[in-house]
């Protein structure tokens, strides 16, 4: 099957398994530079920057030329984007799509709006690949990752909610709590691709145990689960060491978040999705 899976920057991963994948950057921007989210970006030096730097600060989306571009010229082209209701991201691929599906009559472009970002994107990806090698129709691929959406999810924990606010991606009071010395903020994304906060925690511990619980009312049961970590590798590995105890033979993946998910989830941000 000649196909590509193309997904936008959030998905913190510039490489899979398969070759045909490429990830499409989005772009943070403050009044000194501009950050593109690929392969050259130093992250941990953009955090830094990000951290002393009190000015304005926003994030791009890719446009509907990138998006073409990043097609190229595949017959079957599996594009994955962050939320909808967070970002551009899908209203650009959606356009994209139509150009690309009327300009090659024969070939087809499956957008998925993840309704999510992170981690989440990246199982979607991986059960794309897995289904695509195994040369699976592609009308069938798009049917099965519509059911799997339905059993994947994303946790996330938050020390500061300042970049989000300031972006009017949530509450500016909800924000100004969080923001308080040793407050984080467990939640979830919705079931419409919002962020849904779920508990505020005193202390890392205690929003690991309330992650836990989450992770286990929400029907996770020793599945696929990804780790995506802002500059919070100890949290991570904690994360996957209690979950181990509970679930002996769960596959645990922990990684660094790219640019964009690093912008928005700061230093000590924490994004969990698994399969349910
Ligand atoms: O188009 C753009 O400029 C990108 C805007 C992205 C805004 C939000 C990114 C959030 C990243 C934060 C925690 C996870 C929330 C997931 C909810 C669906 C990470």
């Amino acid at each position: 099957m000649n196909y590509k899976i193309v997904a936008d920057s959030s998905i913190d991963i510039l490489e899979m398994s398969v070759p045909a994948f490429q990830s499409v950057p989005l772009k943070i921007i403050t009044s000194q530079k501009e950050y593109v989210d690929d392969a050259s970006l130093d992250v941990g030096g953009m955090v830094a920057d990000l951290l002393l730097y009190k000015g304005k600060s926003s994030t791009a989306c890719p446009g509907v030329g990138d998006w073409l571009g990043a097609f190229d010229d595949a017959t079957y082209v599996f594009c994955i984007t962050i939320s909808g209701n967070l970002s551009g991201s899908y209203n650009a691929a959606m356009l994209a799509k139509r150009d690309y599906e009327e300009q090659f009559p024969g070939r087809r472009v499956y957008v998925v709006d993840s309704l999510s970002t992170g981690p989440e994107m990246r199982l979607i990806a991986e059960k794309i690949a897995e289904l695509a090698e195994k040369d699976t129709d592609f009308d069938e691929i798009c049917k099965q990752i519509e059911q799997y959406q339905k059993r994947t999810h994303l946790l996330f924990m938050l020390e500061s909610l300042k970049n989000l606010a300031n972006n009017g991606r949530v509450n500016a009071a909800v924000a100004k709590v969080i923001g308080l010395l040793g407050i984080r903020m467990v939640g979830k994304a919705s079931d419409v691709g919002t962020l849904q906060p779920l508990d505020k925690c005193r202390g890392e511990q205690n929003a690991l145990k309330a992650i836990i619980k989450h992770l286990t009312e929400l029907g996770y049961n020793g599945g696929k689960l990804c780790i995506a970590h802002c500059l919070n590798e100890a949290a991570a590995l904690q994360l996957k060491a209690q979950l181990l105890k509970q679930f002996l033979h769960a596959k645990i993946e922990i990684y660094k978040t790219g640019g964009l998910c690093s912008f928005y989830a700061e230093k000590g941000g924490m994004l969990i999705g698994f399969e349910a």
